[in-house]
């Protein structure tokens, strides 16, 4: 297993997929504004933050507002957003991501949280896995959202680790380039043809060996 001392998890798409959530409230504001937003579209939201996500979303219906109606419809989807995750419980984590979490802290690697959702405590809470982290960065402790580094190293410091010791483990393409620049390892969840730049390419925790962690 080499050097590697600390696994960083990104939330959406990772640990569980509010990616639908998120679409879901996205859709709806959409068509209020009288525009359809489909299901490809939402993949370029991914990892992205909440304003960008907006302007993109504007982007593709053709719209465009002040700074202070922006303010109040993002706060609007994230309202929306925030009462369908309400609902969620410990049934959403996706398959095999506990088991291997519980693994690698039974192997003394430490467990990190890097997203750039200001949602991800609530969702971490609702599903209960809170407790498995020995550190939790979010939305509300970055002001980069990725590809910028900081949130993965800023976890790396919480954690008092060197960058090359840790490896993230993300689903977005922003997300891998945010690996890259904090200079950690990376494995990718997804589509080897969008995640090309990470070390590795899984589809998913099922089955997941430690092995995983050797580069
Ligand atoms: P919020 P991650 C990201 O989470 C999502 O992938 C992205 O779609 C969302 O816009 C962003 O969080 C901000 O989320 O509106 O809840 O603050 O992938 O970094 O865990
Ligand atoms: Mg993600």
């Amino acid at each position: 297993m080499n050097n590697i001392k600390a696994c960083i998890f990104d939330l959406d798409g990772v640990v569980v997929d509010t990616a639908k959530y998120h679409y879901l409230a996205w859709k709806r504001l959409a068509n209020e504004l009288g525009f359809e937003f489909t299901q490809n579209d939402n993949e370029r939201l991914k990892g992205v933050s909440r304003m960008d996500s907006l302007e993109i979303l504007l982007k593709i219906g053709n719209k465009d507002f002040d700074e202070k109606t922006k303010i109040e419809l993002a706060a609007k989807k994230n309202n929306w957003y925030v009462s369908y995750i309400t609902n969620m419980d410990e049934s959403e984590i996706l398959p095999g991501v506990k088991t291997f979490i519980k693994h690698l802290r039974d192997n003394d690697i430490k467990i990190a949280l890097g997203s750039v959702s200001k949602n991800a405590m609530l969702i971490l809470k609702k599903i209960n896995l809170v407790p498995y982290f020995d550190s939790i960065i979010d939305g509300t402790k970055v002001t980069n959202a990725k590809p910028n580094p900081e949130v993965f190293l800023k976890a790396a410091k919480e954690l008092n680790m060197n960058p090359s010791s840790c490896v993230v483990f993300e689903d977005a393409a922003a997300g891998i380039e945010a690996a890259i620049r904090a200079g950690m390892h990376s494995v990718g969840i997804g589509s080897k043809f969008i995640l090309y730049k990470a070390d590795k390419v899984i589809c998913g925790f099922e089955n997941i060996k430690l092995d995983i962690l050797n580069f």
